[in-house]
C-alpha cells in the first residue's frame, strides 16, 4: 500500500513538472533545402555495431553528412518522407553538434518529426524502447533511430564517436541495410540539409514546429527516462525488489562510469526502488566519461571493483551486490561481494530463473540464444529446460530476427551483454533488475533476519546443478592490422591441417583432442541470410573450445579476441580459480596462434 501511494505521488509530480516545463509550440518561418555537393570518403563501413571512428575523423567536412545521407538513401526516399526519427545517444563529445546536423538533414530529406531525448541523451536500450513503445502527442510512432555512441570506447576530442541506425523494430539495421549504406558512401555525390533551420534547444522539453517544402516538421524533445522506466515497471516486480533493497541484510552499488546509464540509475534505483544516493557511483553523464574507459569489466571499472572487495585495493566491507554499465548502457557487469559473475554464466542463470523470478516471463521462455564465442553455459540450461536454442554470430543484430519471429526470450553475449525480447538491444539496467529479481525471489522468506542467499551462492548453486564452464577472454587491442590478419590466416590454414592434434599434443599433452575446427558461418533460420567468416573455432572432444576473431568495433588498428572455455561437470571440481583451470588451454592457444611472434605482444591488453 505504501508503495502504491508513493507511486501515485511520484506520477503526479512528474506530470506537473512536465506541464510546467513543456514549451509552447514555436511556429517558425519556412526553411529551405540546400543541396550540397559531396564525394565519397573512404572507410565508412559499419562494424559490429555501427560506424565508430575518432572524433577527428567524424568532424572532417562532409563525414557525418555523407553517412547520414547514405543511410537515408539506403532506406529509400519513400520511407524517409513523412517518417518519425529518433536521434540521441550516450552524450559523448560531439553528440550535440551531430544532433543538430542530423535534425537539419532530416528536415531536408522530408522526415516529418525528429524525437530527441532531453540533452540528446538516450541509452541504446532506451532508444529501442522509445522506437517500440513511445506514442507522440499526435499519436505518431517512430520508424527508426540514429544512435550516437561508440559504446564502451572512450570519449572526448581525441577519442571516439559513433553512429548507428536502428530499424522500426527497435533493433540494429541488419547486414542487408548496413551493406547498402556502405555501398552508398562509396558513390555519394550530394546530400541535403536545411542550413537555415535554427539550432533546436535540446536542453528543454517541448515541441518545436517548423515548415519546409515538404510541409510541417517538428522536433520533439522529451524526458530521456520515462518511457524506459515505464517499460521496466511492466517487466519486473518492483515491490519485491524494493523489499530486498530496504532489507538491512542487503547492500547495493551501481557504477555508470559517467555514461548515459546515470540518467536512468537515479530514477530507477533511487527514486523507484529506494536505494540510497550513495549507492550510485559516477552516475553523472559526461562528454568524456570523466577521462575513463566506459567499459564495465574488471580492468576498467576500477572503482566499483575495489568497492566490491576485488582487485588490487579491495574495500574491507563490500556491498552484497554491485553492477556497472558501459557508455551507452547496453552492457552490464554483475558482481557479488568479492565475487565476479562471468557474463556467460549471467545469461544462463537469468534464463534458469526467469520464469520464477520475473513476471514478464511467468508463462515460459520462447527460447534462448547466445553469440558464438559466449560459453555453452546457456546451452546446458536450454537442454535441461527443453528450450529452443540458437547460436548466432557476434553482435546484437542477429538476435532481433529470432525475437521478431517469437523464437527467443532471453539472450546474451560474453562481452557483458544480456537482454530479452522486451526490446531489440542488449540492456544493461534490465540485466541488473533481472539479478535483483532473482535475489529478491531467492530471499523472499529470509529478509527478516535469515541468512541472505548471496550472488556467490546463486552462481555456485547453478554450477552444482548444471556444471561450470570455465571461461576467459584475452583481448589484444590496437595491434597492427597486418599482423592481426597474419594471425587469422595462420589459424585458418592450421585449422584444416591433418596433423593439428600432433601439434597440440606437442604443446601440451594434458588437453583433449580437437574434434573439429572451422570458420563459423551462420544461416539465419528466419530469413535464410548467410553470414560468413564469423571467427575461427577449435572444438575439443571434452567440450572445450578455443575461438579467435577480429573485433568489429575498434576505431584504430585491429583487436584480436581469443576466447577460451572448458566444461567441468563434476561438482566437486567447479570451485577452481578459472585462470588456473584454463592454463593448459591458454598455453595451447598462444603457441598455436604464434601470437607473440606475429604481434610482438607478450601479454593481452585486457583479460576478462
Ligand atoms: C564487441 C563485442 C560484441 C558486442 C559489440 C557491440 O564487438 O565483442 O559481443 O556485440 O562489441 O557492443 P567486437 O566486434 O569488438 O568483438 V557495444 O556495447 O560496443 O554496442
Ligand atoms: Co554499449
Amino acid at each position: 500500500m505504501i508503495h502504491l501511494i508513493k507511486d501515485s505521488l511520484n506520477a503526479s509530480f512528474v506530470v506537473v513538472r512536465r506541464v510546467v516545463e513543456r514549451r509552447e509550440l514555436q511556429v517558425m518561418a519556412n526553411f529551405k533545402v540546400n543541396r550540397v555537393e559531396s564525394s565519397p570518403i573512404e572507410g565508412q563501413k559499419p562494424g559490429t555495431s555501427g560506424l565508430r571512428k575518432k572524433v577527428k575523423v567524424f568532424t572532417q567536412p562532409h563525414y557525418l553528412h555523407n553517412f547520414v545521407q547514405s543511410t537515408f538513401n539506403a532506406l529509400s526516399a519513400e520511407k524517409v518522407k513523412g517518417s518519425t526519427l529518433v536521434v540521441s545517444g550516450d552524450g559523448r563529445y560531439y553528440s550535440k553538434d551531430a544532433i543538430q546536423i542530423i535534425i537539419k538533414m532530416a528536415a531536408a530529406n522530408g522526415v516529418r518529426r525528429v524525437w530527441v531525448g532531453q540533452n540528446g541523451l538516450l541509452s541504446t536500450p532506451a532508444v529501442s524502447a522509445v522506437v517500440r513503445e513511445r506514442v507522440g502527442a499526435d499519436g505518431s510512432k517512430a520508424n527508426g533511430a540514429f544512435i550516437l555512441t561508440a559504446s564502451h570506447n572512450p570519449g572526448g576530442p581525441n577519442e571516439d564517436f559513433g553512429i548507428k541506425y536502428n530499424m522500426e523494430n527497435g533493433g540494429p539495421a541488419p547486414e542487408g541495410i548496413t551493406d547498402k549504406i556502405f555501398e552508398n558512401t562509396k558513390i555519394i555525390k550530394e546530400y541535403f540539409i536545411a542550413e537555415d533551420l535554427p539550432d533546436v534547444d535540446i536542453s528543454a522539453i517541448g515541441i518545436s514546429n517548423f515548415s519546409g517544402p515538404d510541409g510541417q516538421f517538428d522536433v520533439d524533445v522529451f524526458d530521456s527516462a520515462s518511457d524506459y522506466v515505464k517499460l521496466m515497471k511492466s517487466i519486473f516486480d518492483f515491490q519485491s525488489i524494493q523489499k530486498l533493497i530496504a532489507s538491512p541484510q542487503f547492500s547495493f552499488c551501481y557504477d555508470a562510469l559517467h555514461g548515459v546509464a546515470g540518467a536512468y540509475a537515479k530514477r530507477i534505483f533511487v527514486e523507484e526502488l529506494g536505494a540510497k544516493e550513495s549507492s550510485l557511483l559516477n552516475c553523472v553523464p559526461k562528454e568524456d566519461f570523466g577521462g575513463g574507459h566506459p567499459d564495465p569489466n574488471l580492468t576498467y571499472a576500477k572503482e566499483l571493483v575495489s568497492r566490491m572487495g576485488l582487485g588490487k585495493n579491495p574495500d574491507s566491507n563490500p556491498p552484497e551486490f554491485g553492477a556497472a554499465a558501459d557508455g551507452d548502457a547496453d552492457r552490464n557487469m554483475i558482481l557479488g561481494k568479492r565475487f565476479f559473475v562471468t557474463p556467460s554464466d549471467s545469461v544462463a542463470i537469468i534464463a534458469a530463473n526467469a520464469v520464477q523470478a520475473i513476471p514478464y516471463f511467468s508463462s515460459g521462455l520462447k527460447g534462448v540464444a547466445r553469440s558464438m564465442p559466449t560459453s555453452a553455459a546457456l546451452d546446458v540450461v536450454a537442454t535441461s529446460l527443453n528450450l529452443k536454442f540458437f547460436e548466432v554470430p557476434t553482435g546484437w543484430k542477429f538476435f532481433g530476427n529470432l525475437m521478431d519471429a517469437g523464437l527467443c526470450s532471453v539472450c546474451g553475449e560474453e562481452s557483458f551483454g544480456t537482454g530479452s525480447d522486451h526490446i531489440r538491444e542488449k540492456d544493461g539496467i534490465w540485466a541488473v533488475l533481472a539479478w535483483l529479481s532473482i535475489l529478491a525471489h531467492k530471499n523472499k522468506d529470509n529478509l527478516n533476519g535469515g541468512n541472505l542467499v548471496t550472488v556467490e551462492d546463486i552462481v555456485k548453486q547453478h554450477w552444482a546443478t548444471f556444471g561450470r564452464h570455465y571461461y576467459t577472454r584475452y583481448d589484444y587491442e590496437n595491434v597492427d592490422a597486418g599482423a592481426a590478419k597474419e594471425v587469422m590466416a595462420h589459424l585458418v590454414k592450421l585449422q584444416s591441417s591433418v596433423t593439428i592434434n600432433t601439434t597440440i599434443k606437442g604443446i601440451r599433452s594434458d588437453v583433449a583432442d580437437v574434434a573439429s575446427a572451422d570458420e563459423f558461418e551462420y544461416k539465419d533460420p528466419v530469413d535464410g541470410s548467410i553470414s560468413k567468416n564469423q571467427g575461427i573455432r577449435y572444438l575439443f572432444e571434452d567440450g572445450s573450445r578455443l575461438v579467435f576473431r577480429l573485433s568489429g568495433t575498434g576505431s584504430e588498428g585491429a583487436t584480436i579476441r581469443l576466447y577460451i572455455e572448458q566444461y567441468e561437470k563434476d561438482s566437486s571440481k567447479t570451485g577452481r580459480d578459472s585462470q588456473e583451470a584454463l592454463a593448459p588451454l591458454v598455453d595451447v592457444a598462444l603457441k598455436l596462434s604464434k601470437m607473440e611472434e606475429h604481434t610482438g605482444r607478450s601479454a593481452p591488453t585486457v583479460i576478462t
